[in-house]
């Protein structure tokens, strides 16, 4: 409690303005006073909005609020919407907007996601440089995914805290049941996750499955072994053994050892996580991506399936965040997986794609135009790709049926 009452004062000391909300239906109560008497030494603007006001006259009910003196009370209703957007008008009058404020684009987001308690808030205070959100050693302190800003070096970044998840039997779930689809959601939203580990818990089955679902959502990784403090040698290559065995499917990923409390190897992590940020969102022009592919076949070419060689032909690039490279050619239904990891191998070494899921696609090319004569284009695959995915990630959050 103290905790929170703490970034709650925090907050009022670096806002631009200050909402304070009352509840109409139990009139003023004795905190109410205490925060309105807090809050008349704001430096900022202060709006009083009482609340639950649907269906009442805003006179009558707002009388009893002059008396905390903080101007004129505003009857809203936030379940109903009821006086929200003149609220809204009224507070943001103050503040034009900045056009190139609102173009966010090419800001790397990073959501930092992990089991409960491995230290995620400890890490985006350590990042950020100050207290923002709360740490503390109990499992389940952070419920909702939290979004921070903040810049390094000249260098704007947004970080997203998240509740720490486990997995139960199918499904995974938070300490606090409805946090898990926040944190899923905080995923897909983001460009790039660090995965937070505990070096002080063993690497689990759990950390594998979330490490799975990062990569089928197909988002940027980096790993963050973190607590590395205080760790005698020995313990410290026991975990890295037990990584290497556990987390081989993450080969693709940088892992960085840190420790969040001491703010150690910080840095390393950020550059890792900028240069999986620029993977995720490369661009891959056709000419180099075929040479590449020419270059591959050349060394190693596709086994036959059946009568036929896959043939190859050129590769273009079909989406970014993760990239997408799709493949054109002749028989290409035939081509084999491991062939096709051969090929994404190829493609990785190639372009220097570090920390970022590749995806390979097959086009079989039919010498015509897919799309003639028709009011509208298939879906392309990647949107295909991503509307099963969501569907998936539903079923995953609420188990089956
Ligand atoms: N020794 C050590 N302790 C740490 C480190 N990072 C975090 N901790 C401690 O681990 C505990 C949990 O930290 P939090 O940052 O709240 O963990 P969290 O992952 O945000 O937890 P949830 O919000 O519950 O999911 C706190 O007591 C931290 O002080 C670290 O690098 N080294
Ligand atoms: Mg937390």
């Amino acid at each position: 409690m103290a905790e929170m009452a703490r970034q709650t004062l925090q907050a009022i000391d670096e806002a631009d303005a200050v909402i304070f909300m009352v509840d109409a239906r139990n009139g003023i109560t004795v905190q109410d006073k205490v925060i309105a008497d807090r809050l008349r030494r704001a430096a900022c603007p202060v709006w009083l909005a009482v609340n639950k006001a649907e269906g009442m006259n805003p006179a009558v009910i707002t009388a009893e609020f002059h008396e905390l003196a903080l101007g004129e009370p505003l009857a809203i209703s936030g379940a109903h919407g009821d006086g929200i957007t003149d609220l809204v008008n009224l507070a943001l009058e103050p503040f034009p907007v900045d056009e190139e404020k609102t173009d966010d684009f090419g800001i790397p987001k990073i959501a930092l996601v992990g089991r409960p308690n491995v230290g995620k808030s400890t890490l985006v205070n350590a990042l950020v440089g100050e207290e923002r959100v709360i740490a503390f050693d109990q499992p389940g302190t952070t419920r909702d995914s939290i979004y921070v800003d903040f810049e390094r070096d000249g260098k704007p970044f947004t970080l997203i805290d998240t509740a720490g998840v486990r997995r139960k039997g199918k499904v995974f779930e938070t300490v606090e049941k409805f946090s898990v689809i926040k944190t899923l959601q905080a995923i897909e939203d983001a460009n790039v996750v660090v995965l937070v580990l505990d070096a002080r818990e063993n690497i689990s089955d759990q950390d594998a499955h979330l490490a799975g679902f990062i990569l089928e959502a197909g988002r940027a990784l980096v790993v963050a072994v973190n607590k590395w403090d205080g760790l005698s040698p020995d313990q410290r290559d026991d975990i890295k053994r037990d990584i290497g065995r556990k987390l081989a499917f993450l080969d693709f990923a940088r892992f960085n050892y840190i420790s969040a409390l001491k703010a150690k190897g910080l840095d390393t992590l950020l550059k890792d996580v900028e240069a999986a940020h620029a993977a995720a969102f490369i661009k891959l022009s056709t000419p180099k991506l075929t040479r590449v592919l020419e270059m591959a076949v050349e060394q190693h070419a596709p086994p036959k399936s059946g009568l036929f060689r896959p043939k190859p032909r050129y590769a273009h690039q079909g989406g970014k965040n993760p990239p997408v490279i799709i493949l054109h050619g002749n028989a290409l239904e035939g081509l084999r997986d491991d062939y096709k990891r051969y090929l994404e191998s190829s493609f990785r070494k190639a372009f220097k794609l570090q920390g970022t899921p590749l995806r390979i696609q097959v086009k079989e090319d039919t010498g015509k135009n897919p799309y003639e004569g028709k009011a509208r284009a298939p879906l392309t695959e990647s949107e295909a790709t991503r509307m099963r995915r969501k569907k998936r990630v539903r079923r995953k959050v609420y188990g089956a049926g």
